[in-house]
């Protein structure tokens, strides 16, 4: 990077991240959880939800649109499906008390699901299925965000950017991870292209009058595009269905209603679906594991790359390399520490 700044390892930037929102008003708990995802995000080159959202996370906190301190609780009546209940707290800690259960149920049961209720959400959903794959557990997350997607044939925000993710453990190295938005690219993107000054791809969004748009300014105030058009459109619907209707809470239309604005992290629901492989192929000829491993060589032996791998290469760097921020990025941490302070 040309402009790099600072370096810093993964411990070094969650304690930094960490003090400012505990700064800003966050618990321990809820401070530490979001930290270490911020962080991650910046360490895997996932920018789109790195350090840049410690300032949508302030905003949320001042707005008072999150609660800084609730205590996550877990429900679980014995059944396959466990709930967490987030009283209005940011989603990382809620996902980590119900995790440890939900990879217990899906090895008892073969399959098992997690329902986090009431719980503000801005970040990436890798970090939940790379756990859960880390346990042997094949893992899919879903979750509405606010209204600001058109739907495929539409002109007007209705669906969120609704991100969907999915691990497949491997028995060696990282797992087979995807996650993406339903939107062509992430809300983050359009963000991050308004403030560097660069136009969006042709097919990213429409402006308020519904005319294609490149202005990353006209696209905020107009809607995002579904990728793969219908299909993109009917996957996000399908996941207000299920992590918004079926969970008994808010899709990304009410999340957006009971928000008033973008510009704040919305309140939703989330819904983490864990599967054990080896439970589902018990006495059924091969492994499953073994058979993961064929398809990803033939995928690779085509010239094909997986997806993650570019972040699991970020990753790898940071470790080696350490963390590197540019000059604007290490301005930003700065400020952001000197807040309060004054
Ligand atoms: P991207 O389009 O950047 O990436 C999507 C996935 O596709 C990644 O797994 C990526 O791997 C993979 N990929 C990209 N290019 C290729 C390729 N050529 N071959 C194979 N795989 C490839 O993601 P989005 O912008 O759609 O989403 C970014 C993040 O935003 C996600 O983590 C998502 O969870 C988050 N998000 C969160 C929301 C929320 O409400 N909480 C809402 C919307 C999005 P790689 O990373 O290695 O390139
Ligand atoms: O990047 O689309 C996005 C997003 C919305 C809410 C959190 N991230």
């Amino acid at each position: 990077m040309a402009d790099t700044a600072t370096i810093l390892d993964f411990d070094a930037l969650a304690l930094r991240i960490g003090a400012i929102l505990r700064r800003g008003g966050l618990s321990a708990l809820h401070a530490e959880a979001l930290a270490r995802v911020i962080a991650a995000g910046e360490r895997d080159g996932a920018k789109s939800h790195g350090i840049y959202r410690i300032e949508g996370c302030l905003r949320t906190l001042k707005a008072g649109k999150v609660s800084p301190d609730a205590v996550p609780e877990l429900v679980d009546e014995g059944a396959g499906v466990i709930r967490v209940l987030a009283g209005g707290a940011f989603s990382p800690a809620a996902f980590a008390l119900g995790a440890p259960r939900l990879a217990e149920r899906a090895r008892d049961l073969g399959f098992a699901a997690l329902a986090i209720n009431d719980c503000v959400h801005f970040s990436a959903l890798w970090p939940e299925v790379e756990a859960l794959a880390a346990e042997g557990l094949a893992a899919l997350a879903l979750c509405p965000s606010y209204a600001t997607v058109a739907p495929a044939g539409g002109t007007r925000p209705l669906l969120g950017t609704n991100p969907v993710a999915f691990a497949w453990p491997r028995p060696a190295g990282h797992p087979y991870v995807f996650d993406f938005a339903t939107s062509v690219a992430a809300r983050g993107e359009i963000e991050l292209h308004r403030r560097a000054g660069r136009p969006l791809p042709e097919g990213w969004a429409i402006d308020s009058a519904g005319a294609p748009t490149t202005d990353p300014a006209a696209a905020l105030s107009g809607a995002m595009l579904p990728f793969g058009a219908h299909k993109g459109s009917a996957i996000a619907t399908m996941v207000e269905l299920l992590a918004g209707a079926m969970i008994g809470d808010l899709t990304s239309q009410g999340a957006l209603d009971a928000l008033g604005t973008t510009a704040l992290a919305p309140r939703h629901g989330e819904l983490i679906l864990a599967f054990c492989p080896k439970r589902f192929a018990a006495g059924r000829p091969g492994d499953p594991l073994a058979a993961g491993e064929h398809l990803f060589a033939a995928i690779v032996g085509q010239g094909a790359r997986l997806p993650s791998q570019r972040r699991f290469q970020a990753r790898d760097r940071s470790a080696r390399e350490g963390i590197a921020l540019s000059a604007d990025e290490a301005a930003m941490l700065d400020r952001l520490e000197a807040l309060g302070l004054e």
